[in-house]
């Protein structure tokens, strides 16, 4: 079923027979593990009877297999204890064939199969939203796709219902698609693999999309190209280098998501202050070669909210390096990182339990045995540099060529517009489509003669979402998936977030960018805390005009003032907190922070001064 035939379906089918037949001793109860009709319960491994075969597990030292068993695992830890997620690999063919059979119906499949494994094939059940049906995440290095894999996304989420097939960009520069069946699934896996692109081990306990510069090697200011090393990255995680196959077992159990990105210029378009692992590209004092800055630990939960903090390493920008860096870094963090409390098992908490001098000595002397050079933390320029726009028509490094950034509001797209980019990369940009994090698109390598023409397309008509001239609000706003899909979401984000953007442009002028963010629970997806003004579902209460009492109605706490770019800082607090998400309160209230904190001016109805 996979890329090349059968013929890998029974490779890893072998593993998996081997793995159910292996002599385990259990040291849990069965009951734990709710199976119910099509799994037989599959007891957790022992540190005695690893299996010789390459599944995630089989990675794990004893030691880091002992800590898990002996330690009452967490309900993750426990279902990848009892089987093998990286098995998902293989058994989503299993259960689609069944489905397609009629022998099985999703309902009868293992809890733990569908809600949790299945997400190592990047399918996440919206079981709270829509029951039975999947987002799939994919893995987009870089946020680099082409016009046949965008209609192949379109082409896709056809399959489903309008208004729940769709497709979203998201804040890792990534695509996800919604409304996926399991029946359906291997046939967009295998369409997915014969493009080059993988959805596996981009959720849960994985390394996420590894993010990178949409301005790669179009930038006259680049320092590194990051896409070889995006690339680089994305193959190490998510490719077995024994089979040359998508999914590598060596990363198959981590003990919590993983987040990447690369920086290729001084504006950090990869934001490396709320990533795992961020690189920052610098010039080496000594020799002048560009590499990176290495900061350690950024990221963002209900838990606890963590900026990156520098280490002493400068790492040379070639995939050696590159992909040296993060092996040493995933092995001491997959071997070494917490594993029963979930809320710190995040690389900061392993980072700070060494100290960042301690650790940053580890990983340098891990780089040194393997014949990898590294240098002490690289001065950066102290100069004012101003951190460049992505939307609208921009010149390139060549000549006669610019990069258009067009706005896909809060990154949703239909088929429809989906199909349209194809078209118009296919025109323009020799195919190529770059997505942002800021879940937009950027249509690279356009002609100077052609610009004006691209413009006038029809795609782009004032009766359309997508635009490449957009207003300085509206082109600021990113928003997380919301209530529409997301079982953890308190308020509605996508839809409210894109309405409230064109009210708001109606009413407040501004000469910059305003990035409002919005996100629907403190999990904080949509990056608040980097945000100019941030919105953070939260439960709030009104009085009931009917009854007089006081009711939970939805609401936001506001962050304002996160920065991103060089030396970007989070926001931890809210200036205010519990707003009420409806027009006549939220409007006014972001009306008046544009204007008193980001030189906005009223305009239009309701408008007082200039
Ligand atoms: Fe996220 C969980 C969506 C970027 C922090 N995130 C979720 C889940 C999977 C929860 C769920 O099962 O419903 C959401 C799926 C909703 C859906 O149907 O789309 C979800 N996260 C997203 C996306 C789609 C938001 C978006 O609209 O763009 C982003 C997908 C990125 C990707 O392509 O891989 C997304 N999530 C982020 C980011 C931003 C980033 O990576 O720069 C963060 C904060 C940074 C970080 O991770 O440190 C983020 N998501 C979380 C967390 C908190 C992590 C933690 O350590 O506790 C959760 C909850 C969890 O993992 O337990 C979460
Ligand atoms: Fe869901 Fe919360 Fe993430 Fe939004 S921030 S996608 S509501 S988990």
């Amino acid at each position: 079923h996979r890329q090349d035939g059968t013929s890998t379906m029974m490779f890893y089918s072998f593993y998996s027979l081997l793995l159910v037949s292996l002599p385990i001793v259990s040291a849990f109860p069965a009951a734990l593990f709710t199976q119910k009709t099509y799994t037989t319960s599959r007891p957790l491994y022992s540190t005695k009877s690893r299996p010789a075969v390459p599944s995630g597990s089989s990675f794990l030292p004893e030691s880091t297999l002992s800590r898990i068993i002996d330690n009452a695992p967490n309900p993750t830890e426990k279902a990848k204890l009892a089987r093998d997620p990286t098995n998902a690999w293989t058994d989503i063919y299993d259960f689609a064939d069944k489905i397609r059979n009629g022998e099985l119906t999703w309902e009868e499949l293992d809890g733990a199969d569908v809600d949790i494994r299945l997400k190592w094939v990047g399918m996440l059940h919206r079981r709270k939203k829509n029951p039975g049906t999947f987002m799939m995440r994919l893995k987009v290095p870089n946020g680099i796709v082409n016009s046949s894999q965008m209609r192949f996304f379109a082409d896709c989420v056809s399959k489903y219902p309008e208004d729940v097939g769709v497709i979203d960009i998201t804040t890792r520069q990534n695509i996800q698609m919604r409304g996926v069946t399991i029946e359906t699934a291997p046939d967009i896996i295998d369409g997915l693999h014969a493009r080059n692109l993988t959805s596996f081990q981009s959720a849960l306990d994985n390394v996420r999309n590894v993010v990178g510069s949409p301005l790669a090697g179009l930038d006259p200011l680049e320092l590194v190209d990051t896409r070889p090393l995006c690339n680089a990255l994305n193959d190490l995680v998510s490719m077995d280098p024994l089979t040359g196959l998508r999914g590598n077992p060596k990363w198959g159990n981590l003990g919590r998501k993983f987040n990447i990105a690369i920086s290729g210029s001084r504006d950090d378009f990869a934001h490396t202050h709320i990533n795992d692992i961020g690189m920052q590209a610098v010039k080496n004092e000594g020799t002048g070669e560009a590499g990176f800055n290495v900061v350690l630990g950024g990221y963002m939960s209900i838990k606890r909210v963590a900026e990156s903090v520098k280490t002493d390493i400068w790492v040379r920008g070639d995939i050696e390096s590159v992909h040296g860096l993060c092996d040493c870094i995933l092995e001491v963090f997959r071997d070494e990182g917490e594993r029963k409390d979930r809320q710190k098992a995040r690389l900061m908490w392993l980072v700070e339990k060494y100290g960042v001098e301690e650790f940053g000595r580890k990983i340098k002397d891990m780089m040194k045995e393997r014949g990898l050079e590294t240098d002490g933390w690289q001065g950066q320029p102290d100069d004012k540099f101003e951190r460049r726009g992505l939307l609208g028509v921009h010149k390139q490094k060549q000549e006669g060529l610019n990069r258009v950034g067009v706005l896909v509001p809060v990154g949703r797209l239909s088929r429809h517009e989906a199909r349209e980019i194809a078209d118009v990369a296919d025109k323009y940009s020799g195919g190529e489509v770059r997505l942002t994090v800021e879940q937009n698109v950027i249509l690279p390598n356009v002609k100077d003669q052609d610009v004006t023409d691209l413009l006038a397309e029809p795609m782009f008509g004032n009766d359309k979402r997508l635009k490449v001239k957009s207003g300085n609000i509206e082109g600021g706003v990113v928003s997380c998936t919301g209530s529409q899909f997301c079982g953890l979401a308190m308020i509605e984000t996508k839809q409210t977030a894109e309405r409230y953007a064109l009210i708001l442009e109606g009413l407040v002028a501004c000469d910059n960018t305003v990035r409002i963010h919005w996100t629907g629970c403190p999990n904080s997806c949509g990056q608040v805390q980097a945000a100019d003004i941030g919105l953070m579902g939260c439960p709030a209460r009104k009085v009931d005009p009917d009854t007089g009492k006081s009711m939970a109605v939805p609401g936001v706490n506001i962050f304002v003032g996160g920065t991103i770019g060089e030396n970007g800082a989070l926001q931890m607090e809210p200036d205010k907190k519990g707003v009420l998400v409806e027009e006549e309160t939220l409007i006014p209230e972001l009306v008046e922070i544009i204007v008193e904190r980001f030189g906005g001016r009223r305009i239009g109805k309701g408008g007082m001064a200039t």
